[in-house]
């Protein structure tokens, strides 16, 4: 594995500020040695800008930070979509809207190589508001409406690929707004509450997901927000919401997407190392990185979860 680490040191898509801190806390916690102790390659590729970008009055006019938004969104679909050509890249966030540009231009490149692209939300939220639809006018709140192409995005660059609808799934949800459920009630995505992974577990709906992600050969991007963790494990993050994956489901998913094989790129965010408590909410995000790269216990036989 090709390690890419891209800084994304973006606070625009919500009005708490600390997430430009984010890509220091896991140089700090020390990502990159992991991933080259777990045998891998590693290149950082530093921090990224956002592009100069000027709205028109009235464009995204009820949005927080828009044109700042607008201008790493750009830069991020460019970036993404050449990074993923060299190897796997890690976004290193920078707040949740982030990923309207790294899912963007990971697409762009999913359909130059001719895959289906596949996207996993790990997330207390679903992200799928528009800018219109948006009460609180955040940003980070709507990156899956951006990729999947939802009407409202007037400003952002035109996509050159969306996701399908029925190639995402959202597991950890227990903070859902109202437009955003009746929208989701009428989507293909796939969406995991906590109830269900109270009553079900967490591996039966991830390894459903990775069987059709592997069946179709897809490419597949894991996008991982802090609040996705019980808040008493990760607490550096700006929209706690307690009931979260433990630290043992959060592991679980993570070696379960290593041993899939197909997880091609992942973004790391809304870790805001301000709030952080000695650093444990960014050392335990580089734990799970490691897990996702082969970091194990035992070795096991394939094909058993
Ligand atoms: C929230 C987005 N639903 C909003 N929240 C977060 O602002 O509309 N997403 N934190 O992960
Ligand atoms: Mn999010
Ligand atoms: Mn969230
Ligand atoms: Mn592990």
């Amino acid at each position: 594995q090709n390690c890419i680490l891209v800084g994304v040191p973006m606070d625009s898509g919500k009005a708490t500020k600390g997430c430009l801190m984010g890509p220091d806390a896991y140089r700090t916690a020390g990502i990159s040695e992991m991933i080259r102790e777990l045998g891998h390659e590693v290149q950082d590729a530093g921090n990224l800008a956002p592009a100069p970008v000027n709205l028109p009055a009235q464009v995204l006019e009820g949005s927080h930070a828009a044109a700042e938004t607008v201008g790493w969104t750009e830069t991020l679909i460019k970036t993404a979509s050449e990074v993923s050509a060299a190897g796997f890249p890690i976004f290193l966030g920078g707040d949740h809207a982030l990923s309207l540009g790294s899912v963007a231009g990971v697409a762009k490149y999913a359909k130059s190589v001719d895959k289906p692209l596949f996207v996993l939300w790990l997330d207390a939220h679903t992200d799928y508001h528009t800018p219109e639809t948006s009460t609180s006018g955040n940003l980070h709140g709507t990156p899956l409406g951006y990729v999947t192409g939802r009407d409202g995005f007037d400003g952002f660059p035109a996509l050159d690929a969306t996701v399908p609808e029925e190639n995402i799934c959202l597991i950890g949800l227990r903070s859902v707004d109202s437009a955003e459920a009746a929208a989701l009630g009428k989507s293909k995505m796939q969406p995991v509450d906590m109830r269900r992974i109270d009553e079900v577990g967490i591996a039966a709906p991830l390894k459903a997901f990775l069987e059709q992600v592997k069946a179709a050969g897809g490419l597949l991007h894991v996008s991982l927000d802090v609040d996705f963790l019980e808040p008493a494990i990760a607490p550096a993050v700006g929209t706690t919401v307690p009931g979260g994956a433990t630290f043992r489901e959060a592991h679980l998913v993570m070696e379960m997407l290593h041993d899939a094989g197909c997880v091609t790129s992942l973004d790391l965010v809304e870790l805001n190392p301000f709030l952080d408590e000695r650093g444990r909410t960014a050392s335990l995000m580089v734990d799970l990185t490691a897990s996702l790269l082969g970091k194990r216990v035992f070795d096991r036989p394939t094909g058993r979860f």
